[in-house]
């Protein structure tokens, strides 16, 4: 962490934005190597083997640092305003419930593109650089702006909408959950669905039986499951496979088949080209949403406060 915090200082700007080159509409001021023709040319290159080295040692990283950039973006745009600490009452963004379990701080948004290509020995999308960092972080933008894991279709379909994501979006990105894990309170309602300990219905029964076995009650809050439970740390279409089989971990998970239209997209993406053609597109988008460019915003000295003074 402590080696990471110093690079983070180093680049000064933690903000970039993931692109694909041209196909993808991005806004003015993001580029490819914005990096390059500052005073920290090998800004990029830092980041890379950082975070390589840090994914050699704790392969969960890349599952971390992808959400930790998601819920950056879905509060008040891809800022790294989620860095940010509380200041007097103002309770900032990572104080937030769905953020306790993030688990990993003072690291830079674009180590997630590092830690999930890592296994590929390639990179798995471009990034876009040139944003610049927020100054307002505040608890209560969190509510209302990011979907919970008992989300319905609806909800998940307007909570995207509203940052201008569209439902391939929503199910591509859904696929995130391809790597990583979850706590057994974001699913253990669905374990006793209506207090008789009957499952979900529209969970499969024994992939149920299964998820109960690992999370006992009462529900233990340190104990997780892997969210894509055959290939947890690997970035793959196996998601929209247990999907398809009502193996999906979540509420949010599950939604995704019960709109025909999204239902589709879901069959679709378990072909991985055609998944990962639509992840890389998506990550521009949800790289683009709300961000600072050129005079807007600041390069935060230290991640975790605003700069001091700014007229
Ligand atoms: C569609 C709405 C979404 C909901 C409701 C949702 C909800 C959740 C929840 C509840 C967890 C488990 C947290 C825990 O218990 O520790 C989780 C984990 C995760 N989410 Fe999502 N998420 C959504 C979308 C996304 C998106 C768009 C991404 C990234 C592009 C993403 C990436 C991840 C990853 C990688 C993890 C695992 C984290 C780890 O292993 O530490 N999620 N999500
Ligand atoms: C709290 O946030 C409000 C609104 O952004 C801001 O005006 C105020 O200065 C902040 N207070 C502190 C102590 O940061
Ligand atoms: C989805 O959830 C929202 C919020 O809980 C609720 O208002 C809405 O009626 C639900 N929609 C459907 C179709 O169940
Ligand atoms: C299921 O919920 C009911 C009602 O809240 C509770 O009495 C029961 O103990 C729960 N069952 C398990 C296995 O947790
Ligand atoms: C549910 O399971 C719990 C624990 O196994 C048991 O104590 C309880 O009586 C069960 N409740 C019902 C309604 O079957
Ligand atoms: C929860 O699980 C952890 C790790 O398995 C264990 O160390 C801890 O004692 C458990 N806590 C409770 C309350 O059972
Ligand atoms: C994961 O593996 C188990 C046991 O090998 C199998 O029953 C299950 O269907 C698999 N799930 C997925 C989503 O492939
Ligand atoms: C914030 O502080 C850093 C470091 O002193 C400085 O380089 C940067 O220009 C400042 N940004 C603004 C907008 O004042
Ligand atoms: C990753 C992260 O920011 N975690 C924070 C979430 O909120 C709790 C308190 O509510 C903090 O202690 C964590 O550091």
């Amino acid at each position: 962490m402590k080696t990471l915090l110093g690079f983070v200082l180093v680049f000064v700007s933690l903000t970039v934005v993931y692109g694909a080159g041209k196909k993808a509409p991005v806004k003015p001021g993001l580029r490819l190597d914005f990096y390059k023709s500052t005073r920290c040319p090998k800004a990029e290159q830092l980041v890379k083997q950082v975070t390589e080295a840090r994914v050699r040692k704790d392969s969960t990283l890349g599952a971390k640092l992808i959400r930790l950039h998601y819920h950056d973006c879905f509060v008040k745009g891809c800022d790294a305003s989620i860095l940010l600490d509380t200041v007097g009452t103002n309770q900032s963004e990572k104080d937030a419930r769905p953020n306790r379990s993030l688990g990993v701080l003072d690291i830079l948004a674009l180590a997630a593109r590092e830690a999930v290509s890592f296994p590929f020995k390639r990179p798995m999308w471009d990034v876009l650089t040139g944003r610049k960092d927020g100054r307002v972080s505040l608890l209560s933008d969190v509510t209302g702006n990011l979907p919970s894991p008992f989300s319905n279709f609806s909800t998940l379909q307007n909570l995207f909408s509203n940052k201008k994501l569209d439902i391939n979006d929503l199910v591509a990105l859904s696929g995130a959950h391809t790597i990583g894990v979850a706590h057994c309170g974001a699913f253990a309602r669905r374990l006793n669905f209506t207090g008789r300990n009957d499952t979900d219905p529209s969970l499969d029964p024994s992939y149920g039986e299964f998820l109960k076995r690992q999370c006992p009650t009462p529900v233990n809050s340190t104990t997780t499951v892997g969210m894509d439970p055959n290939s947890t740390l690997t970035f793959d279409s196996h998601y929209f496979s247990a999907v398809n089989k009502k193996q999906g971990l979540f509420q949010s998970d599950a939604a995704l088949i019960t709109d025909p239209t999204s239902a589709g997209i879901v069959t679709r993406f378990q072909s991985p080209s055609a998944f990962f053609r639509q992840f890389k597109l998506s990550m521009v988008k949800m790289g683009a949403i709300e961000v600072l460019v050129g005079d807007a915003g600041e390069i935060r000295k230290n991640c975790r406060v605003i700069n001091q003074s700014i007229n």
